[in-house]
């Protein structure tokens, strides 16, 4: 269900200039939720802002931004280009930032971590060029953490994988665990959205999906849910997608169409709470249950694969 207030926080909010404010991981951390958005600079590139609410729906951005591109060392020649669609992953006890880093070199996606909000480090650039939207699993599995992610292919539509690391920073053993299907919602490219949460039926992950039309690319998002012991096992994906752009401020703006998660925060009551960015302009939210959402996955699943 769509809150009444969307969108919930706009450029207007931010008491710096931005053109927009969008794509936001969030997180509950000490009874407050925070959300680190992307926001467009006038020269067309990005930097992460950082808001904070008492409830989820009403947020006020910090006088400040978060994070910009570094301006020295390896950080500053790989985020010369600005700095993109960050997720919070909570991993034990501690929040570790993922974000794309755009340069000369291409995309490619850098770890940092942060345990108050306040202090920042960067740890490592996790990827090589052309790789995006990594989520960390929240906890290691069997011995290693975990993650998604989505390379570019020129041969195979762009798909999610996995990837499995003992330390955060050297990942491997890498296999696809979801393909767009022919002909669906999600056929054109898929990404992995909000970090993964756990449920007792398997890890719930929200992702993205492209349709592309005569008049440009959908983006939607959809559900899926991994094995708890074995999350390269995709238990379900549901065949419907769980959100379109349907509100003006979703089908018009920087890039029409569009809605795209970044962050995804479940409640004690059985609830999450999903947040998207509306055509790369504003930020919206919305709530679902979370057993809606894994029977989406296991009653009305399409294949994986
Ligand atoms: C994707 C990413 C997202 C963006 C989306 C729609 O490829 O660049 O940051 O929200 O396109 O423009």
């Amino acid at each position: 269900m769509r809150s009444l207030k969307n969108p919930i926080l706009t450029r207007e909010d931010v008491p710096y200039p931005v053109a927009t404010v969008h794509n936001a991981g969030v997180v509950k951390y000490k009874n407050r939720y925070i959300m680190l958005f992307r926001a467009h600079l006038k020269n067309g590139r990005s930097i992460i802002g950082r808001a904070d609410s008492p409830d989820g729906f009403t947020f006020k951005v910090l006088p400040k931004p978060f994070l910009t591109p570094a301006s020295y060392g390896i950080f500053a020649e790989y985020e010369a280009f600005g700095i993109e669609d960050l997720r919070i992953n909570p991993v034990e006890g501690s929040y570790f930032l993922t974000y794309s880093a755009y340069s000369r070199h291409g995309v490619r996606i850098a770890l940092a971590r942060t345990d108050d909000f306040q202090k920042i480090e960067r740890i490592a650039l996790i990827t090589q060029a052309d790789l995006r939207n990594v989520v960390i699993f929240p906890e290691k599995i069997k011995g290693r953490y975990a993650r998604l992610d989505r390379p570019h292919s020129e041969i195979s539509p762009w798909s999610i994988w996995i990837s499995y690391s003992p330390d955060l920073i050297y990942w491997g053993d890498s296999q696809v665990v979801i393909k767009p299907l022919a002909y669906h919602w999600d056929e054109m490219k898929i990404g992995p959205g909000a970090p993964p949460f756990k449920t007792n039926e398997g890890w719930l992950h929200i992702y993205h999906g492209v349709f592309k039309t005569m008049s440009g690319s959908v983006y939607r998002l959809g559900a899926a849910l991994h094995d708890l012991a074995d999350p390269a096992r995709v238990l379900g994906v549901s065949d419907q997608w769980i959100l379109q752009p349907e509100d003006t401020w979703e089908q018009t703006g920087y890039v029409p169409n569009v809605v795209f998660t970044c962050g995804a925060v479940p409640e004690d009551d059985g609830t999450v709470k999903i947040y998207w960015g509306a055509a790369d302009t504003v930020m919206c939210m919305g709530t679902a249950k979370v057993r809606d959402l894994v029977s989406l996955c296991l009653e009305y699943g399409r294949p994986p694969m």
